[in-house]
């Protein structure tokens, strides 16, 4: 079952990733995301992690567009379409198939953030992310304890991708890539 808030936050996401705001999500749209990011952490555009991030965008559009049978390059998404993929594939199925899609965008956020070079983000890593995605209404440090799932004082990759999914539930929140 779909709640009013997932539908509320697909929505939202929908708003986000359409940046050029034609009422379609196309390539294009995706790329520019990436582009946005970037810039919000301050990365230059060539550097490896601006890379990673870049095809991490660009994979998750790939996961959407072939769930829509449209073409990767040419194709956009109607609302409908992209909050019907989301709810089957994104929130449904145990979250498995979200796990696989968006890990790879936590894991190259993770590497703009993570100064000290250890794999997790601290807590002042934490707030370099939601300073840079311009989150300002939300308690870092109540965020942080939401999401630190093990309570070991550092948020993996696998808490973070979690984190995201259980803001698309409706259990936290904390929109860690953007609303
Ligand atoms: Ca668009
Ligand atoms: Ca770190
Ligand atoms: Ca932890």
């Amino acid at each position: 079952m779909t709640t009013d808030i997932q539908r509320e936050r697909t929505q939202e996401r929908f708003d986000l990733w359409d940046v050029n705001g034609d009422g379609q999500i196309d390539r294009a749209d995706w790329d520019a995301e990436a582009q946005r990011i970037l810039q919000a952490f301050e990365e230059a555009p060539g550097s490896p992690a601006a890379r990673a991030l870049t095809d991490a965008y660009l994979g998750m559009w790939g996961f959407f567009a072939s769930k829509a049978g449209i073409d990767e390059q040419t194709g956009a998404l109607t609302p409908e379409q992209f909050s019907n993929i989301a709810e089957k594939h994104v929130l449904e199925n145990g979250g498995a198939g979200f796990t696989r899609v968006v890990k790879p965008t936590i894991q190259a956020i993770v590497e703009l953030v993570d100064s000290d070079g250890d794999g997790q983000v601290n807590p002042a890593e934490f707030r370099s992310w939601l300073d840079a995605i311009g989150v300002q209404d939300v308690n870092p440090v109540e965020a942080f304890a939401q999401i630190d799932a093990n309570g070991d004082g550092m948020l993996s990759i696998d808490e973070l991708v979690q984190a995201v999914r259980a803001y698309h539930l409706g259990d936290i929140d904390v929109p860690l890539l953007g609303r």
